[in-house]
Parts: C-alpha cells; sequence; structure tokens
C-alpha cells in the first residue's frame, strides 16, 4: 500500500481540474465518491462494510488524511486496492490532487472509487474534487441540528447517510427533524439510515451506489 504526499495544487481553475477528471473518469466507465463527513462519523467503517457486501464491484480507496496511514491499513485489509493520501495540514482535497492520488493508485481494473477526504464538515465541501458523486455522512451522536450549522456539505451532496442507527435508543436524535432540515437545504438529495454496524439500511444505499455505476 503507497502512502503519498500532495499539497495544494497550484492551477488556474480547480473547477476545470475537476470537470476534466469527472469526464475522465465518465469515458473509462468508473465512478468516483467523494465521502465526507466530521472525523469519526464512521466513513471507514461504511467503507469496509460496502467493500464486503459488494463483492462483485472492483472498488478502489482513496484516503485523505492529515497524518497516519490506519484508514489505509483497514481497506487492504479486505482485499480492496487502497492508497493514503497525506494532505500536508490541508483539511480537504482538491481536484488537482484528487487526480494525482488516482494515477498514483494504479488501479484501472477497479470501476468504483471512494475519496474518503478529511474528516472535517466545513473546508471539504468549498472544493470540487471532480467525483461524480458526493456523499457525506452524519452520525447519530452529532444530532440532528448540524443541518443548521453546517449547511454547505449538506446543499453540495447528492446523498445524506445518517449513520450508527444501532445508537438512536441512546441519543435525542430526531430522524424526521433532521429529514426535514436536509430538505430544506437540499430537495434533491437522498437519504439513507444506515448502521454499518448491524446492516440496517444498508441494501437501499448500495442499491443507490449501483445505480450510479451504470
Ligand atoms: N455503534 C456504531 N458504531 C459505529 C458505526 N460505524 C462506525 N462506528 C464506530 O465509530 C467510530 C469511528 O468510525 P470510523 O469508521 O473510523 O470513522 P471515520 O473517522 O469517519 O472514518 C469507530 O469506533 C467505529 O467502530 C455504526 O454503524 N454503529
Ligand atoms: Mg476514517
Amino acid at each position: 500500500m503507497k502512502i503519498i504526499t500532495l499539497n495544494e495544487t497550484v492551477t488556474a481553475s480547480n473547477e476545470r481540474d475537476a470537470d476534466a477528471l469527472r469526464a475522465r473518469m465518465a469515458q473509462e466507465g468508473k465512478l468516483l465518491v467523494n465521502v465526507m463527513s466530521s472525523p469519526g462519523s464512521g466513513k471507514t467503517t461504511l467503507l469496509s462494510r460496502i467493500i464486503r457486501d459488494l463483492p462483485d464491484v472492483k472498488i478502489g480507496v482513496m484516503e485523505a488524511d492529515i497524518e497516519s496511514d490506519v484508514d489505509a491499513q483497514r481497506i487492504e485489509a479486505l482485499g480492496a486496492r487502497s492508497i493514503q493520501v497525506h494532505t500536508s495540514g490541508m483539511c480537504h482535497m482538491d481536484a488537482g490532487m484528487t487526480t494525482a492520488a488516482f494515477d498514483a493508485m494504479e488501479a484501472s481494473e477497479a470501476r468504483l472509487f471512494f475519496l474518503e477526504n478529511v474528516g472535517n464538515l466545513i473546508c471539504p465541501a468549498e472544493y470540487d474534487t471532480g467525483a461524480g458523486k458526493n456523499l457525506m455522512l452524519l452520525s447519530v451522536p452529532e444530532g440532528d441540528d448540524k443541518p443548521l450549522k453546517y449547511p454547505l456539505m449538506f446543499q453540495k451532496s447528492d446523498a445524506l447517510v445518517i449513520t450508527k442507527t444501532d445508537a438512536l435508543p441512546w441519543f435525542d436524535f430526531d430522524l424526521e427533524k433532521c429529514r426535514e432540515r436536509v430538505l430544506k437545504l437540499n430537495p434533491n438529495i437522498q437519504i439513507f439510515p444506515v448502521s454499518a454496524k448491524t446492516g440496517e439500511g444498508m441494501d437501499a444505499l448500495e442499491g443507490w451506489l449501483r445505480a450510479c455505476l451504470v
């Protein structure tokens, strides 16, 4: 498993880089999903579950972190292609960095790619990575008020995965209230309540991913 260190891309236009990566992925018949959330919302756990649940889909994962390679090791242990990206202290990935990470991974046989973005509810939403789909996680322990406090990521995402639903009995998380707040910000977003621990709700999310692949 490779570890690469990337700096912010100096480029005329991040949007242009992002569009170029999207066009290239589409031409190669591949899908890149940008996965964003706070640290600890369950991104690596969710991706691990998807890799186990979809053995027929070849998956590649780019793990972006400021330090360490623990997440890429977790993914590689499951047999999926993985690369660890260190972001030189930055709290987000831009399109140039994502393109460099994708090239460095050399996973030509994979079709579905995930970028596990740096754990942060603010900065990653401000940069188009060139992904075909943006997916964000909000975990039950974080609270149902986060759409009110951090609206941008909810507005930029194609799908919201509400994670750790097995913990609902212990938290004052109102699923319906959360759903209402999110749909007000983004009426087109798909919402998937799931527990990666028990598997509850995973079918609907994985069905959506499969539909995005074709
Ligand atoms: N109860 C419960 N815990 C979970 C679930 N998904 C992840 N976790 C736990 O949440 C913590 C952070 O998970 P991780 O996947 O590393 O989050 P990341 O930082 O977003 O990648 C770990 O202790 C996981 O075991 C879930 O569905 N239910
Ligand atoms: Mg992680």
